[in-house]
């Protein structure tokens, strides 16, 4: 059980993939929690002031096994999650060749792994904003409707510079992407995530599928995969969509070519 008294916010920018994976770990941990939105860019200067860093998700945990902790990374607080209901399924599985398999999975899901998900979040939404709404729908943005979509625009190019999602990086992330599913669908096949009981490394992995799931570009070659029925079962739908056509479609070739059976 969850000791009274203890209050948990946790800050985030709606459809960011490593906050729904913290989202996610309260609700299997039976954390309450508070949501607070915060706006990027400007989040990055918030962030700085309030917890020394500039990214999201960021926790806030008064009342806990360790007093009050400001807590940034979507690892760590995970981790803090972990210690604060330990009657609950564990994370990080006790026996120890399992565990160290969970924590190189979660390890390579928070890597390069992560980042792509960003710049092609970001340069779908630099190019036709109109996906960002879908994202903010029904979460406690600090803005009225009409200066959400005034801002939609040049916020999302300016999120696309700060990610470096240019034209190349996101070529070459969609190239990699069939090899990236695979080694998803190998961790699932190897029984390191995709269990019954979510780890680390689950929360961690499809959370980024969660995203990737948004775009309808990419939406069905994940979805025909172990990965993706991975990925609805924990996380189910994506939290908004961005439309397909938006980049051009020779881009998402070799993603497309991973659809088709290899005897065909
Ligand atoms: N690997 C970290 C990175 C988190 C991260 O990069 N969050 C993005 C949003 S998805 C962010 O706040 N970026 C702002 C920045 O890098 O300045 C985690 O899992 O918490």
């Amino acid at each position: 059980m969850m000791r009274d008294g203890v209050k948990v916010k946790i800050y985030y920018i709606p459809g960011s993939h490593p906050c729904e994976a913290v989202f996610k770990a309260a609700e299997l941990k039976n954390i309450d929690y508070k949501r607070v939105v915060v706006l990027p860019p400007a989040h990055r200067i918030q962030m700085t002031l309030m917890f020394g860093s500039r990214t999201v998700p960021a926790a806030k945990i008064t009342g806990g096994p360790n007093g009050t902790e400001k807590i940034q990374t979507s690892r760590k607080i995970i981790r803090a999650f972990e210690s604060m209901n330990p009657d609950a399924p564990e994370f990080y599985p006790s026996d120890p060749a399992q565990r160290e398999r969970v924590l190189a999975a979660e390890a390579w899901g928070d890597g390069d792994f992560q980042d792509i998900g960003r710049r092609l979040s970001w340069a779908h939404l630099a190019r036709d904003a109109s996906g960002v709404a879908s994202f903010s729908e029904g979460q406690p943005v600090p803005l009225p409707k009409f200066m959400q979509n005034l801002a939609a625009a040049p916020m999302s190019k300016i999120q696309a510079k700060l990610n470096r999602a240019d034209d190349e990086s996101v070529k070459s992330d969609l190239a990699k992407l069939p090899e990236l599913l695979d080694q998803v669908d190998q961790y699932i096949a190897d029984g390191v995530i995709g269990g019954e009981q979510p780890n680390a490394a689950d929360l961690q992995i499809l959370a980024s599928l969660w995203l990737w799931r948004s775009m309808d570009d990419l939406r069905p070659a994940i979805d025909a995969r172990p990965s993706g029925k991975a990925c609805e079962a924990l996380f189910g739908e994506p939290g908004g969509r961005i439309a397909g056509g938006i980049l051009p479609a020779d881009w998402f070739e070799p993603v497309n070519r991973s659809l088709v059976p290899a005897t065909a």
